[in-house]
């Protein structure tokens, strides 16, 4: 890492999946078990909101159910003892990588504890079920929605994305599938701006033919053995 200076991580269900939480579309996934039409779209939200908010009171209670795990910590442990600029970006809506010791996380789908008023548009942390209608923290209304970035809906904080990844000389890609964009995007990206890129994951992924480096395996073991 001598000759690095600054660097973007990306990072994907598959880092939690040694925790406990399903990915989307491994054997079993989420996705396997709901059309993602149904319960991670706005149509989806407006046609059955009992259903998404069900779904998603029902992962944010599983939380309670896991802990960060090694890969978590090495990347927290990286970050306090990375001297040049570092970005932590995760397609994740779990606590793990806070619980885990990371300090600066950008959700850029948005975070499962966190709630968002459809009436007066301010977002709260939040930590409880929705199903029943809670009253907004801010404005009282009944109108909470889940704070999550649905597909069709803009992914959050995309501009201080954009900035590391113009300035960024190692771009790292974890226990994603390369499935979703824009985040799916970022490694094309890096790679033409003249950054090294690197894919740890447990198989290769959709894109790992972009990348100049792949390191295929457990996220547990792959990661804290890169970050040493
Ligand atoms: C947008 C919500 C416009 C919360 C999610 C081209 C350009 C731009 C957009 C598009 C485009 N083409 C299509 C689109 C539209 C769409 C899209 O990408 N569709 C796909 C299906 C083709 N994108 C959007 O709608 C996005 N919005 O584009 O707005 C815009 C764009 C830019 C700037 C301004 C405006 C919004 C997308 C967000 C959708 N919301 N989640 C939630 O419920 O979680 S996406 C969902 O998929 C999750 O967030 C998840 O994180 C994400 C990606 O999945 P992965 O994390 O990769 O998980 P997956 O299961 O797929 O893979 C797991 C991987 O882990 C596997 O590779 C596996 O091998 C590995 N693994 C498993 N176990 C382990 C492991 N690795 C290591 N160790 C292990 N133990």
């Amino acid at each position: 890492m001598t000759q690095v200076s600054r660097i973007v991580i990306l990072t994907g269900a598959g880092i939690s999946a040694e925790s406990g939480i399903d990915t989307f579309r491994d054997h079993g996934g989420l996705w396997e078990k709901h059309s993602i039409e149904d319960v991670a779209t706005p149509q989806g939200f407006a046609r059955d909101p009992d259903l998404v908010l069900g779904f998603y009171d029902a992962r944010r209670a599983a939380l309670a159910d896991v802990e960060p795990n090694a890969a978590h910590v090495a990347l927290a442990r990286l970050e306090r003892e990375f001297r040049g600029q570092f970005l932590l970006v995760t397609q994740n809506v779990d606590d793990l990588h806070e619980r885990g010791g990371s300090t600066n996380v950008c959700h850029m789908h948005g975070e499962l504890k966190s709630a968002l008023c459809n009436a007066c548009e301010t977002r709260s942390r939040w930590e409880g079920p929705m199903l029943e209608r809670p009253p907004c923290p801010v404005c009282q209304a009944p109108t909470l929605r889940p704070d999550v970035v649905w597909f069709g809906e803009i992914p959050y904080q995309m501009r201080r994305i954009e900035e590391a990844m113009l300035q960024c000389d190692l771009f790292v890609s974890i226990g994603t599938s390369g499935a979703v964009y824009p985040a799916a995007g970022f490694v094309q990206q890096a790679k033409r701006l003249g950054a090294r890129t690197l894919e740890l994951n447990l198989e290769p992924s959709e894109g790992t033919a972009i990348f100049h480096e792949a390191r295929h395996g457990p996220a547990t073991q792959v990661v804290p053995a890169w970050v040493d």
